[in-house]
């Protein structure tokens, strides 16, 4: 008996990227702070290819999109660049040439037949205003993003349907403000951390709410990394810094995204430490009328975390204070990227949006295995064998259909990403794409998971390897 796992009518197949990681420079009014850290600091990328041509999107989205329904996608996640449609970003005025280009990606998506997702933020503040206000810090830019939000609306609301106010904004944070692996690269921030977050969340809502307002025919919801805190072990102590991870990285955008609300368990601990945001008397309202119509999450590894054990390295405050993370030993490892396979916790993801974020609409908006030298596994044909990545998606597919049949409202899966794409830091060391991308002649050639993925999308479903 075939064990066929079949996924809901109308399910979303297809891939996430971003515009910084894709288009390429050319032409941008702006640079975001990623092509600013590049400008400076070219060795923190990998061979130092920075994010100036990465796909060349801008010159191939015609061919990109063909080669998508080629795929078998029915739908495809990429953000617009605030660098590159806003000419003025104290007013919000667009960019001519940006505004055309946006409106040829939309139109090159439609003749394929794919439904396009616009996301208005991945990582890519415009550089001009972290110099002149201290970015996500200041109020003043939630303003300036909402205007920008506003414009995106006003000209795609019409033909794009479904929007993404952020995605993974709980990096901006991390990666800026406490680990400095992203630009600023500040480490140990804790208390700018917290006023980061506290003004993403609130910008979030203001641009659901200008959305709303402008009565446009879709929806509209943020993309969170969701990483769950998996404790060493069920003492007191590891339970207690399982719930900070979690209350810290996760619910705190969860909460306000999804019940308007902040996390109170970790608000009381910001205030007895000091570092609690600042806030005005309107927001509360704000976030509390504005939450998501819909989830993406992005799952990629869990997070195994214990109580402390070593002495942190700074005196200033920092969430992990509270916890540590955990090599557990025999995990399963992808040795290229260093990350955790999982594949469980997708179930486990889905379970708890079913249980404690009312079951709302979601997706599994990223997924995906970075391998790096793939160019050793092609065959007679000229094409990747990537058997692994084909696994990998099973495995995790599986946990998700197995969800799914036990209630969650899981709308699609959209794996990381179409075609190989830049990276912050690793530039293009790893290889995501179901098609490979020569960085010398641009040529994109189908990998063995992307022939894969069409017959999936083209099923609505698959046969698991193994079973028969
Ligand atoms: C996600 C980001 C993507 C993408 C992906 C893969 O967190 O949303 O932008 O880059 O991770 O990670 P990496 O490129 O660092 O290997």
């Amino acid at each position: 008996m075939s064990s066929r796992l079949t996924f809901p009518d109308g399910f979303l197949w297809g891939a996430a990227a971003s515009g910084p990681q894709t288009e390429g420079f050319f032409n941008k009014p702006h640079k975001s702070i990623m092509d600013h850290w590049y400008d400076i600091q070219p060795d923190d990328f990998f061979n130092q290819v920075g994010p100036d041509i990465t796909c060349d999107f801008i010159h191939h989205y015609e061919e990109d999109f063909a080669l998508m329904k080629r795929l078998g996608f029915n739908s495809y996640r990429t953000s617009i660049q605030w660098t590159r449609l806003i000419r003025d970003l104290e007013t919000g005025e667009p960019d001519p040439s940006g505004v055309a280009f946006y409106r040829n990606v939309i139109q090159a998506a439609e003749k394929n037949g794919i439904e396009l997702i616009f996301n208005l933020h991945h990582f890519d503040l415009p550089e001009e205003l972290l110099e002149r206000y201290g970015g996500w810090t200041s109020r003043h830019v939630v303003e300036l993003y909402v205007k920008y939000a506003r414009t995106a609306f006003s000209l795609f609301g019409n033909d794009v349907h479904r929007w993404v106010t952020f995605n993974e904004p709980m990096v901006i944070a991390e990666a800026g403000y406490l680990y400095g692996f992203h630009w600023p690269k500040y480490r140990g921030r804790g208390k700018d951390a917290v006023q980061v977050i506290y003004h993403l969340n609130l910008a979030s809502a203001l641009a659901i709410q200008a959305y709303r307002s402008m009565k446009l025919p879709g929806t509209i919801g943020i993309i969170l990394n969701l990483t769950p805190a998996y404790p060493r072990s069920d003492s007191l102590e590891d339970l207690a810094a399982s719930a900070f991870a979690e209350d810290f990285c996760n619910r705190f955008f969860l909460m306000p995204a999804v019940h308007g609300v902040f996390p109170e368990r970790l608000i009381r601990t910001l205030k007895q430490d000091g570092v609690l945001f600042e806030e005005s008397s309107e927001d509360a309202a704000i976030l509390r009328q504005n939450t998501v119509d819909f989830l993406g999450l992005n799952y990629y590894h869990p997070r195994r975390v214990k109580a402390r054990e070593t002495r942190l390295d700074t005196a200033a405050w920092v969430p992990d204070r509270y916890f540590e993370d955990y090599e557990m030993p025999d995990r399963r490892i992808n040795p290229y990227r260093g990350w955790e396979i999982y594949p469980k916790a997708v179930y486990d993801i889905a379970m708890a949006v079913k249980q404690e974020y009312r079951n709302i609409p979601w997706y599994l908006s990223e997924n995906g295995m970075g391998v790096e030298g793939e160019e050793r596994f092609i065959d007679t044909s000229g094409r990747i064998k990537d058997d692994y990545r084909i696994a990998f998606y099973e495995e995790h597919l599986e946990w998700l259909h197995r969800a799914i049949e036990e209630g969650s409202s899981c709308f699609g899966f959209h794996a990381w990403t179409a075609i190989d794409c830049w990276s912050w830091n690793n530039a293009f060391k790893n290889r995501y794409g179901f098609a490979a991308l020569d960085l010398g002649t641009g040529k994109r050639t189908v990998k063995q998971s992307g022939d894969w993925f069409k017959a999936v999308s083209e099923q609505n479903g698959f046969i698991p390897s193994g079973s028969n």
